[in-house]
């Protein structure tokens, strides 16, 4: 399929305007300079990435950057903040024959702008070496392009607890869920078969905690200085971590580590297998406060995103008050510690502040108890967004409980629609990718993709101009990205890849 073929140039997400302007492409050449229009530190960052990412596509060395003030040399790419489409993560990117110009309101915008001007550049520019059987130079379609997002909360879940990812697996996902627009990357930092991250104040969870994962393995955690390279790696592509540790069920890696936690005081056998439920702190013991205000404390300064998730899923040995009331303290907590709470839908049985959002997983409930006590909703439901459901049912990994997930459940549906709330209540979307079969970042990401860049679609761009067949063709144009970018991902047999 040629690029003339492809419906709205082939990016993913689709952008509100793409207006091609019938002029003729701006070719990168080794005269190509990236030049920054406003002084400004964030926009230096991007122009690095941006250069980095053309690299040695276009001439034997990348684009020089060019500091603001001067005259803009013909054949620029000019990167600047200023008036345009409202919104953070807004932008305009313009492509005429001799200059590119992306401008956003905030770095944000402009970072999201680069990723357009990505997907306009041929996927050669994804491999990490030069390809000298490509013709050159590399060509950008002449384009106008204005976008902003539907919703301000676009994300993936990574379950580093069930399986250990370390943390050049995490920045690899990091940079995948970049090329789609993706904004937030929900950390699943503990469970029962693991505990993933340091706690100074408790050193057993990741000592002992932290040993197993399921199946058996060796598990692993993050040292601080880990998570915090995570933190900042997610932050320079405008990806906000939200840390999640899930209580008080599925703990019984704490409570291997701290048997106190545990109201009989005994300590559980670390847990290899797959099933939920079976743990349960001991919320009537005043000191499990005290452990979950060290936890959330310590893993609060390592965060700069505003976001605390506390799970609060599938708890099955508490009663209805015991376990409300444990999610009200909790929330208090996390208040305290300067966060906004997010739990699963679960939480919404217990009295939640307006600031608090709640994650709807369960398929045929709505979250509108949620919202009616003031929550935002996250949509997350486990039959469209679960990315660790199989896509197929001849794929040997993935799970079946909620679905088979083809790309167009995946992408055929709308988040407002599906909650069940008003649109106001919906902070945005997000795709859990839960590891209890997936032990390597490339299983991680044949699950992913490309229903993950189906889900980021649907979190980016208006319901009115989203279609499946129209979509389609653009998925198809993204295969070559993909495989240019190393990822094993699942053929579809709804979409029309080329070989
Ligand atoms: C349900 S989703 C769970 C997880 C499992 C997942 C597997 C949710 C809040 N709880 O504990 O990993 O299903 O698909």
């Amino acid at each position: 399929m040629t690029r003339a073929t492809v419906p709205n140039l082939g990016l993913v997400p689709l952008p509100r305007v793409v207006e091609p302007t019938g002029m003729e492409p701006f070719a990168v050449t080794a005269g190509t300079a990236i030049v920054l229009g406003t002084d400004d530190e964030r926009l230096r960052g991007i122009a690095r990435f941006l250069r980095d990412l053309i690299g040695t596509a276009a001439a034997p060395t990348p684009p020089a950057i060019v500091a603001p003030g001067g005259a803009v040399p013909p054949g620029a790419i000019v990167l600047e903040l200023g008036e345009g489409p409202v919104g953070a993560e807004a932008y305009a990117l313009h492509v005429t024959p001799d200059r590119v110009t992306i401008r956003g309101r905030e770095p944000a915008g402009v970072f999201r702008g680069v990723q357009t001007l990505r997907q306009l550049l041929p996927p050669l520019v994804e491999f990490q070496a030069v390809r000298p059987d490509v013709a050159r130079p590399v060509r950008v379609p002449a384009v106008r392009i204005e976008d902003a997002p539907r919703f301000e909360w676009r994300g993936a879940m990574l379950d580093v607890s069930r399986h250990f990812f370390p943390v050049a697996d995490v920045q690899r996902f990091i940079d995948l869920m970049t090329v789609y627009k993706l904004n937030r990357l929900h950390l699943h930092l503990s469970d029962d078969q693991g505990w993933r991250v340091v706690i100074d104040s408790w050193p057993d969870l990741t000592e002992k905690g932290g040993a197993s994962e399921v199946g058996g393995g060796r598990g692993g955690f993050y040292t601080k200085d880990d998570y915090t390279a995570i933190v900042r790696y997610a932050a320079e592509r405008f990806i906000t971590i939200v840390p999640e540790i899930d209580m008080p069920g599925h703990t019984n890696a704490a409570l291997t580590s701290y048997p106190a936690l545990n109201c009989d005081g005994a300590a559980p056998a670390p847990y290899s297998g797959v099933q939920v439920g079976f743990s349960v702190l001991c919320v009537d013991r005043e000191s499990t406060y005290s452990f979950i205000d060290d936890v959330v404390r310590e893993l609060a300064a390592l965060t700069p995103g505003e976001w605390f998730h506390m799970g609060g899923d599938e708890v099955e040995r508490l009663t209805p008050a015991q376990y409300v009331g444990f999610v009200e303290r909790v929330q208090d907590i996390v208040g305290a510690h300067g966060k906004r709470m997010i739990g699963w839908d679960e939480i919404g049985a217990a009295r939640l502040r307006e600031t608090t959002v709640v994650q709807h997983w369960r398929p045929k409930t709505t979250a509108a108890a949620a919202v009616a006590k003031g929550a935002k909703v996250v949509v997350s439901i486990a039959d469209r967004a679960y990315i660790d459901m199989k896509p197929d049912p001849a794929t040997p990994i993935g799970q079946t409980w909620a679905a088979v997930i083809d790309v167009r459940t995946a992408y055929d549906w709308d988040p407002v629609a599906t909650a069940g709330v008003p649109a106001q209540a919906v902070l945005g979307v997000e795709a859990p990718l839960w590891s209890e079969t997936i032990a390597t970042i490339d299983e991680a990401e044949h699950l992913a993709f490309p229903r993950l860049a189906a889900l980021a679609e649907v979190g980016w761009s208006d319901a009115a101009r989203r279609g499946w067949e129209e979509f389609r063709l653009r998925l198809a144009a993204q295969g070559p990205r993909l495989a240019a970018l190393g990822v094993n991902f699942h053929r579809d047999a709804g979409v029309p890849w080329t070989p």
